[in-house]
């Protein structure tokens, strides 16, 4: 299957600028809001493949959209690993056994978590029959960084004071569960290519909290050891894969030397600085800023245009928000989006 959003993340040829947004699934789609009521509950529409696979197509029913994302979320690993995750009604995840001593860092298993996410396996094959070669599937995970900050804090965060101190008081044991962490992210990762996925990326939604060293450290690291971790190459296609670090605009060249083919940007770097950055050694996703979605449609049109007129060259440019899409977003404002990409952007290029 070539498809432009493959293209793009490879720096090949392409018919016309690909786009797909953040959480393009979710709260701000009424279809998503109904299956989930009808699941019940959020983990229990991400552990029902059925269901996962309903929600995953539903954005590209609704939008001319040029890829899809898994339906699941980067909390699954803690899950898996014993801690217990739950979300309670307008509080976002917990987990019931957060990591709050040395010891139950210690004890955490090295083994697989693969074979207790099976259910994203299953979602992952279901829905690449379903989609039927219509747009390539994005399989995704945490950063072990980021996913270690929601373990240690328990849940979301405003300081992130516990898995800091952590990190200061006792980098050993930060290194210890982010190596983990990393090896759990390879299998997960690898099991979603045997399944089917067409792309990876990984997000980093944290680390962006780190002062130099730190992130290069903690991070940034744990991410490399993942581009080198994965299956590149599977079953005769090429797996291209993307970092993203929200408040990353500081190590953009760093991220872009781990070996990775695309770098995801949140809103605050302008993708032309971006690009005479780092643009001739990857790809760039992104990047607006997922506000502009509140605007007009007139705006919304405006500032895609921004976008694409910075961007120069014919390929290497996957549109999307630079973090997800919030759920009080008009969907047809998606709309207005996703058209202007596509009215806008590289068109007929071959
Ligand atoms: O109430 C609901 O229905 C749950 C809302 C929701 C959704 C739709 C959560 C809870 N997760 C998801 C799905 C999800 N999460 C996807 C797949 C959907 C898609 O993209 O179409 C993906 C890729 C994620 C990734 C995710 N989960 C990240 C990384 C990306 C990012 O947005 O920064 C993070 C940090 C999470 C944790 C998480 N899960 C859910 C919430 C509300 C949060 C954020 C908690 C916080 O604010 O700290």
């Amino acid at each position: 299957m070539s498809s432009d959003y493959i293209n793009a993340l490879l720096k090949k040829p392409i018919k016309r600028t690909p786009v797909w947004v953040m959480r393009q699934a979710g709260r701000y789609l009424p279809e998503y809001r109904h299956s989930r009521k009808k699941a019940g509950d959020f983990l229990t529409l991400c552990k029902s493949p059925q269901l996962a696979c309903e929600v995953t197509l539903q954005p590209i029913e609704r939008f001319d959209l040029d890829a899809a994302i898994v339906f699941s979320d980067i909390l699954t690993i803690p899950d898996a690993m014993g801690l217990g995750l739950y979300f309670s009604e307008g509080e976002g995840p917990k987990f019931s056994h957060p990591l709050n001593t040395l010891k139950s860092i210690e004890k955490l298993a090295k083994s697989s978590v693969g074979d207790k996410l099976t259910y994203v396996s299953d979602a992952v094959s279901m829905i690449k029959k379903s989609l039927n070669g219509k747009v390539p599937l994005i399989g995704f995970s945490g950063s072990p960084w980021t996913l270690a900050t929601y373990m240690i804090e328990g849940g979301g965060s405003k300081n992130f004071s516990k898995a800091k101190s952590l990190m200061y008081k006792n980098p050993a044991h930060m290194h210890q569960l982010l190596d983990k962490l990393a090896l759990a992210v390879i299998d997960y990762l690898n099991g979603q290519i045997e399944s089917g996925v067409d792309s990876l990326m990984v997000f980093d939604t944290w680390g962006g909290l780190l002062n130099k060293p730190s992130y290069e450290e903690f991070s940034l690291r744990y991410m490399c050891k993942i581009v080198e971790g994965v299956r590149r190459e599977y079953a005769g296609k090429t797996i291209p894969i993307t970092l993203f670090t929200k408040g990353g605009a500081m190590w953009l060249e760093q991220i872009a030397d781990s070996g990775c083919d695309a770098v995801a940007l949140d809103w605050t770097t302008e993708i032309k600085d971006a690009q005479q950055r780092i643009g001739n050694k990857v790809a760039l996703q992104g990047n607006l800023d997922p506000c502009v979605l509140y605007a007009s449609p007139e705006r919304i049109r405006t500032e895609v245009q921004k976008i694409l007129t910075q961007f120069s060259g014919n390929t290497g440019h996957i549109f999307n928000l630079g973090h997800g899409i919030l759920p009080d977003i008009n969907p047809e404002h998606v709309r207005v989006l996703v058209d202007s990409v596509h009215e806008f952007g590289v068109q007929n290029n071959n």
